[in-house]
């Protein structure tokens, strides 16, 4: 059985791809929902709804665990979709604020990502039930996602709008900064560029490929050996750009993408 893994759109690839290296004899199944994409600007219950439909289109795949590889759908959905289903779920909020716990020295750490996700707070609830002490500094990013979907996370507007956004980041006196939406991996050489070598710029896919890693193993639900199936790839909107992402991204030409609709 297969590995579900989603998100809004090509974000989820950030996290898809560490399982892929982490667990390469993995066969993973996932599905954007690039139609609807943004999610974040859009109010928590709607994000609700197309998190479910998102999560039975994969549920009906014959999945053996859930990853919701989106920091909004995470904030929004993760706890009553793990309640209702009779498989693993998790999301990448808890993953990426374990991560930054382990690298922050000073306690003070920066946090970007989407409306929604910022305004839930939901890293802040993390983090300080990992450690009491730490000090947060959320920023919500509106234009990065955009910049992502459409494949100009290396242009020169996207340098300037990182630069933009965070121009209030360097002035805190962070040490680590939470890459909090899935998205924003495909621009993180523009971000530790423009937020310097002191900030450690954490993502949450690598910790989140080990928190599957430990609950398969756990269960016994590992392959031993590779399974010969391709990894499938689907997406709610055009194939063509979220094709190019993920071939480029993924650094695998032979990724095809389908097309499916939701519900
Ligand atoms: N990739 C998603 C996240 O991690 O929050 C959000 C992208 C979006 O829909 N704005």
């Amino acid at each position: 059985r297969a590995i579900g893994v989603m998100d809004s759109g090509v974000g989820g690839l950030t996290v898809a791809k560490e399982i892929i290296y982490q667990l390469p004899n993995e066969h993973i199944i996932y599905l954007g929902d690039t139609a609807r994409c943004p999610y974040g600007p859009r109010p928590e219950e709607e994000v609700r709804r197309y998190t479910w439909e998102m999560a039975e289109f994969l549920y009906k795949q014959d999945i053996k665990m859930l990853v919701i590889a989106c920091n909004t759908a995470t904030a929004a959905a993760l706890e009553e979709i793990r309640t209702a289903f009779d498989i693993p779920v998790i999301g990448v909020i808890s993953p990426g604020a374990r991560s930054a716990i382990k690298y922050t020295k000073n306690n003070h750490i920066g946090i970007l990502g989407t409306v929604g996700t910022i305004k839930s707070e939901a890293y802040e609830h993390v983090l300080h039930s990992l450690k009491e002490s730490i000090q947060t500094y959320p920023k919500a990013c509106p234009k990065f996602v955009p910049l992502v979907e459409s494949g100009e996370y290396n242009s020169s507007m996207a340098k300037k709008i990182v630069a933009e956004t965070l121009s209030e980041m360097r002035q805190y006196p962070i040490d680590t900064l939470i890459l909090g939406c899935t998205h924003y991996p495909l621009l993180q050489p523009l971000i530790e560029q423009y937020v310097g070598s002191k900030v450690k710029v954490i993502s949450s896919g690598d910790e989140t490929a080990r928190e599957v890693s430990a609950i398969l193993s756990y269960r016994g639900e590992l392959h031993s050996r590779h399974e010969k199936k391709q990894n499938v790839f689907y997406t709610t909107g055009s194939p063509v750009i979220f094709g190019q992402v993920a071939r480029e991204w993924m650094n695998d030409d032979s990724i095809v993408v389908e097309s499916v609709k939701l519900p």
